[in-house]
């Protein structure tokens, strides 16, 4: 453990975010009685839960594999819902942090800004916004994937008089909709929660549409106490099996080709996967759904022949249903819906295509888009993340040379195993760039992601390493590889964050890795297992003697 020196908290690790990674990885580390401590620029627990708290919010991955594996919660709490929302994630994520006993350990309302490495001592100089500075041999970034909002360049959006939210930074007082004229820009999974929910109310729904959402129906399903009672040894093998698949679900993706299965075999997968509904149809679809275009193609026909038979305004079925694919299906992240396809039947709810009406800009009383002037009391922006890199790279954290991780990845994608930068030792992250992130269930990650962080850190502690970094060959080979599955894939087909392609000005490319689970796995266990032969790792009395070159190395700058 390291001792308090001038004045300056002392830690072995400091922890950011507290979301699934971040609540795990502190209790891991407390587990082995180390010095942690977790801060997060929020006002209490639950990561994006606790951000993203917009009417409707709520989780698409069924409520058995969407928490902790420790059976001292997932047997003492219960859910009413199939799919949560955030009103019961929030309680639930309190309920963690009271169980596990992580209060005294976390500091919340502060946020990391930046963090400079003392290479004599290799020791990270964390700064926080109250301008604090702690002193931690390893940081820890928990911060998720998508973290960083991202607002459209849209001329007068300053100049709105009424309400005005992002969908990830809404405000902790209720909003209401009731009675309003609403306009929500985007149709990503936050946009189509919201919409569901301001159609009920709102007197008038208007939405700005660029690409529509293949939303897929959730089957969404309530319990009372008893029936979740009952339900409880089937979560046990839910999340046992969950640990095995492509995506962290209870459900895979089929191994065998498409064009091996008959027609009539194809049918029956498609109803089958479909009428399970949920994700099924998705992440539970024949693999080749991400790599051959006819089994995509059979897929995005038979989702949109479904979904037209909802649509009765003859008008809509083109910009909601198009005829053909607007991008491979599942090349874009699909959200689960309830009652999305049936609003537009209401006469309260008005689609815009922003492709044909591009939004020209927003005024005192509302949005011009098309040359026609709407007003609003009441504006949403749904227009998703900087996805991936947005959180990590906001950071004042500099390398040698003093690059920030953003000047490298401005410069190049490049990680090793989504953990690490190369130039930036003893800094590790999570559900973040090139780690699986979105293709892999939120706690499943967490749990597997930390587990590896923690030993990782523990094992380097345990042979005296004092300093390790990614070496850049190594990162870059897993940068390759990122790009090279994605290349086989569909996926750079379609314009989406997990491209890197929904931020003006960012550098398209694959986010993150997409080779499921257990080859992510693989990866991390096989880098454990061969003593870390992608890490630069420096013991002792060595790391010592590397820091005082660094060192001399900077000042000569
Ligand atoms: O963000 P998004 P999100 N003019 O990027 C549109 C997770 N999540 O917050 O598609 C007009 O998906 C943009 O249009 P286009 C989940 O992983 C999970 O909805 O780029 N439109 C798109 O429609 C999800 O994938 C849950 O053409 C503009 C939308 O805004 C991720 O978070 C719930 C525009 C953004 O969609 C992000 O979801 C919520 C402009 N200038 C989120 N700029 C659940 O678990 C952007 N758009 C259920």
């Amino acid at each position: 453990m390291l001792e308090k020196k001038d004045n300056v908290t002392e830690l072995d690790v400091i922890v950011v975010g507290a979301g699934f990674s971040g609540l795990h990885i502190l209790h891991e580390f407390l587990k082995r009685d180390y010095n942690v401590h977790l801060y997060d620029d929020g006002d209490g627990v639950g990561g994006t839960w606790d951000k993203n708290n917009y009417p409707g919010a709520r989780v698409d991955s069924e409520v058995w594999v969407y928490q902790f594996t420790d059976p001292e919660i997932w047997q003492n709490y219960s859910f009413t819902e199939k799919f949560p929302s955030w009103r019961e994630l929030k309680p639930y994520f309190n309920f963690v942090a009271d169980k596990w006993k992580l209060r005294p350990h976390m500091t919340f309302n502060t946020r990391l800004e930046g963090a400079t490495f003392d290479e004599q001592e290799n020791v990270w100089h964390a700064k926080f916004n109250d301008g604090t500075v702690r002193r931690a041999r390893h940081l820890v970034l928990a911060m998720g994937s998508t973290t960083t909002p991202a607002m459209p360049k849209i001329a007068g959006i300053e100049t709105f008089k009424g309400e005005a939210y992002h969908s990830a930074r809404w405000p902790k007082e209720e909003v209401s909709f009731q009675g309003k004229r609403v306009a929500v820009i985007g149709t990503g999974a936050s946009g189509v929660q919201t919409i569901q929910e301001a159609s009920r109310v709102a007197d008038q729904v208007t939405v700005f549409q660029r690409t529509p959402n293949l939303a897929l129906p959730m089957g969404q399903e309530r319990y009372s106490g008893d029936e979740y009672a009952k339900m409880r040894p089937l979560i046990e093998s839910a999340m046992t099996y969950s640990r095995q698949t492509f995506a962290g679900f209870a459900y895979d993706l089929g191994q065998r080709p498409w064009k091996d299965h008959t027609e009539a075999e194809k049918s029956a997968i498609l109803r089958r996967n479909w009428e399970q509904r949920g994700f099924r149809f998705w992440l539970g679809a024949p693999a080749d759904l991400f790599f051959d275009e006819e089994c995509n193609r059979d897929h995005y026909y038979f989702w949109r022949d479904q979904t037209r038979k909802r649509i009765k305004k003859e008008h809509l079925i083109e910009l909601l249903a198009p005829t053909e694919p607007p991008h491979p299906f599942g090349a874009k992240r699909p959200c689960l819906e309830q009652w999305y396809f049936d609003v537009y039947n209401q006469d309260n709810v008005e689609l815009v295509d922003t492709n044909t009406n591009p939004i020209e800009c927003v005024t005192e009383n509302g949005i011009i888009a098309g040359g026609v002037m709407r007003e609003f009391d009441c504006i949403v922006y749904a227009t998703g993340f900087d996805n991936c890199t947005g959180a990590v790279a906001a950071l004042d954290i500099k390398d040698g040379q003093g690059r920030t991780i953003k000047d490298v990845w401005d410069e190049k994608y490049l990680t090793y195993l989504g953990k690490m930068v190369p130039g930036f030792p003893n800094l590790l992250f999570t559900y973040a760039l090139q780690s699986p992130s979105a293709f892999l269930n939120g706690p499943t990650a967490a749990e597997l992601e930390g587990d590896w962080v923690v030993k990782t850190i523990v094992h380097l502690d345990m042979k005296d390493v004092r300093r390790y970094e990614a070496k850049s060959d190594a990162a870059h080979l897993w940068a390759q590889k990122c790009n090279d599955i994605a290349d086989m894939s569909l996926m750079p087909q379609a314009k989406s964050w997990y491209m890197g392609a929904n931020v003006p000005g960012k550098r398209p490319e694959i986010q993150m890795f997409i080779g499921g689970q257990i080859a992510y796995k693989t990866a991390l266990d096989e880098e454990m297992e061969n003593g870390y032969p992608g890490l630069i790792l420096k013991e002792g009395r060595e790391a010592d003697a590397v820091a005082t070159h660094r060192s001399e190395k900077v000042a000569s700058l």
